[in-house]
């Protein structure tokens, strides 16, 4: 959260993003997904996973169709649209919270747009010129991620002089990039990339820090949920993680992050709330 103001836009909706922190849901369309994988790949049980994420409390429903797990092989621009339009459709037709597109891919981007999602999360941070152009042309809003490479590659030996430092210039120049391209400024979010070619130190270095991406002037969305930091630090399984995403979902909603990534929607909801009612006055 911010003092002052901070709107963040897509479609004919806002954010408002210095009113409270906001939570977004994580609906994965996926066989192999790290944490969620094969859970939702029916698209019956995605739609219905989905408006229980809407029933939780989520403000916003992020709906991917490829993992993007450390190690894994990119998915067939087709596939990932046979998993996630059918599913968009239904929920935009269910539910009025607004729908997001995890993809990297412009041609998926638009497909999800068409289908009825608001906003599209990139997690390659619009290297993709013609994301830009989908995202100028459709007026939608745009998720700006940090990630070193490519989801394939990007553990190998993550290395950086100064992590906070280097995100955050990456992350300013994405957003002028988006702003060149034709994307108003207000449409726009950052997002460090928590897991996404880092190590242990790097994802604590850049959580402890998160006030620093504030400093670019967008709302500041982090995903920290159920990760692997969590599992090193607690030597606990991908389905054991609950407390430390608690942990670090209130940590993150102190400083000043705007919108929560998670997928444990219900139990992260309430967590911000305790933590707005006492950093925020937010009774
Ligand atoms: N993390 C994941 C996927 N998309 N998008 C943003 N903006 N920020 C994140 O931190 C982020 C993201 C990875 O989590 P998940 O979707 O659960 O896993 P997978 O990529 O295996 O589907």
């Amino acid at each position: 959260m911010t003092t002052g103001e901070l709107w963040w836009r897509f479609g004919d909706r806002a954010l408002d993003c210095a009113s409270r922190t906001h939570v977004m849901g994580v609906l994965n369309v996926t066989p192999d997904s790290f944490s969620d994988g094969g859970l939702f790949l029916d698209p019956e049980a995605a739609v219905r996973r989905g408006i229980e994420l809407a029933a939780e409390g989520a403000d916003v429903i992020d709906v991917g169709g490829e993992s993007t797990r450390p190690g894994s092989d990119p998915v067939p621009a087709e596939v990932e649209m046979d998993r996630v339009v059918p599913v968009i459709k239904r929920l935009a037709a269910e539910v009025d919270v607004p729908l997001s597109i995890d993809t990297r891919k412009p041609e998926v981007a638009r497909a999800g747009l068409d289908a009825g999602a608001a906003i599209v999360n990139d997690i390659s941070g619009g290297r993709d010129a013609r994301m830009l152009e989908v995202v100028a042309d459709t007026g939608a809003g745009l998720v700006l991620m940090h990630m070193l490479g490519d989801p394939k590659t990007m553990q190998a030996e993550p290395r950086y002089d100064d992590v906070v430092a280097e995100v955050k210039a990456y992350l300013g120049q994405r957003v002028e990039a988006a702003v060149q391209a034709g994307i108003d400024r207000d449409r726009l979010c950052v997002d460090p990339g928590i897991g996404f070619g880092k190590k242990l130190e790097h994802n604590l270095e850049l959580l402890r820090n998160v006030d620093a991406f504030a400093e670019l002037g967008r709302p500041v969305l982090v995903g920290p949920s159920r990760k692997s930091f969590l599992g090193k630090l607690l030597g606990a399984e991908v389905d054991d993680r609950l407390e430390g995403t608690a942990a670090a979902v209130a940590w993150l909603a102190a400083r000043g992050a705007h919108i929560l990534r998670v997928h444990d929607v219900r139990e992260m909801v309430r967590v911000v709330r305790v933590v707005d009612a006492i950093v925020h006055h937010q009774e």
